[in-house]
């Protein structure tokens, strides 16, 4: 495939933020993708933008480098690379123009991997708080997300998270709180930890006696965002890091958790090395803010045995070379690999394609709102295709 024209322009995420927009033309076909943004990002993630937005769109508009790159495989895109990189202008630009390249190629599931028939099941966003929500006085933890265990299908599996939505929502208007939403079209009621997870208990229940399908409970701690740099600081106390692991150990153990991220600080490998070591077996570990998608904070992370499991957000690490080799790093350690959305989203389905592409078996991602939606119709679509081929 041969590119004829790179063209780069502004939108706004989810969250009304200005972010990039890359259309590639080329003899084969178009592509086009855009970036999304987070809200509690890492200390060690990429920088979105290096140059301004602007400066980031000239650049790409007047660049002559473009014009006749053949690209054919993924492993071309390092001629990419030596254009734009997380360097020069930064991880958002890099990526949107990555995934723009290789959908000239044809569908960037088959363009990763053709052979792929493994679907990955969705990590759904249900309740939140933390920095995805305005109103600071509630819930400290990020997100409560639920996980559909036995769905044999997508769309079962989207179906059942999506009631589990519907569900809270009625609950809440039992209860009489206020209604409102966080970043990622999940519920934000001011309620406390443990009464969310009590709420979320009795949801799960009743959508497996509806549909059979058992949801598991998982938190994103973002642990980060309420540490003051000794203790976490809570609406209703504070704790120290010892403190912090009893506590996420109590949570574990009395709601059966499946899924905990990020529940300590970005530096404490050792505080997550506690909680894997009590619980790897039965329950995700998961590193984000710790990782970021990087392969050095990886290695540390495996050699300190902090987590069993690891997000991969593409944008974090601003390279989707870089991206694969983090991929293939984590799976040869035998880790769980989770792709997640960010809070500032676009509409945008790349990820859902690198979960396919890469085998990655959990998408995380919002259950409720267009930009959410979009990416688990396109697993839907992408499972069709597979099954049907059509
Ligand atoms: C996270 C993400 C996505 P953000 O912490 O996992 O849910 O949030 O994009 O704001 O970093
Ligand atoms: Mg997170």
């Amino acid at each position: 495939m041969i590119i004829k024209k790179v063209k780069a322009k502004k939108i706004r995420n989810s969250r009304g933020e200005e972010t990039i927009k890359i259309e590639v033309k080329s003899d084969k076909g178009k592509g086009e993708a855009s970036a999304p943004s987070g809200a509690s990002k890492g200390k060690y993630e990429a920088k979105d933008y290096v140059l301004s937005l602007d400066e980031c769109i000239k650049f790409i508009n007047n660049c002559k480098d473009f014009k006749d790159l053949e690209i054919n495989s993924f492993e071309d895109l390092n001629k990419i690379e030596a254009i734009v990189n997380k360097d020069n202008l930064g991880s958002n630009p890099t990526i949107a123009l990555e995934y723009a390249v290789l959908k000239c190629l044809g569908p960037l599931w088959k363009v990763i991997d053709k052979t792929t028939r493994q679907i990955s099941k969705p990590l759904g966003n249900v309740i939140g708080g933390g920095k995805h929500i305005k109103n600071e006085s509630h819930c400290e933890f990020q997100e409560f997300l639920l996980f559909p265990f036995n769905s044999k299908t997508f769309g079962e599996a989207m179906n059942a998270n999506r009631l589990a939505h519907e569900l809270v929502k009625k609950k809440l208007k039992t209860m009489k709180l206020k209604i409102e939403m966080t970043d990622e079209g999940a519920w934000a009621p001011n309620l406390k930890i443990e009464e969310i997870l009590e709420l979320l208990k009795d949801v799960c229940l009743e959508v497996q006696k509806e549909t059979d399908i058992e949801l598991k409970i998982g938190i994103d701690i973002a642990a980060t965002s309420f540490f003051d740099g000794k203790n976490y600081v809570y609406r209703d106390k504070k704790l120290s890091p010892e403190e912090q692991v009893e506590y996420i150990s109590e949570l574990i153990e009395k709601y059966k958790l499946h899924y905990v991220e990020d529940p300590l600080m970005e530096e404490d490998f050792k505080g997550f090395a506690k909680l894997n070591k009590k619980f790897g077996s039965k329950c995700m570990i998961t590193g984000d803010d710790l990782t970021v998608t990087n392969l050095e904070r990886l290695k540390l992370a495996l050699k300190s045995k902090s987590i069993n499991a690891m997000i991969i957000k593409p944008n974090q690490n601003g390279s989707l070379i870089n991206t694969k080799q983090v991929i293939e790093e984590a799976n040869k350690n035998k880790l769980y690999l989770i792709i997640s959305h960010r809070s500032g989203e676009t509409n945008d389905s790349s990820i859902s394609h690198l979960a396919i592409g890469f085998k990655i078996p959990i998408i995380k991602c919002g259950i409720f709102g267009e930009e959410r939606e979009v990416k688990l119709k396109e697993i839907i679509k992408i499972e069709n295709q597979i099954k049907y081929g059509n």
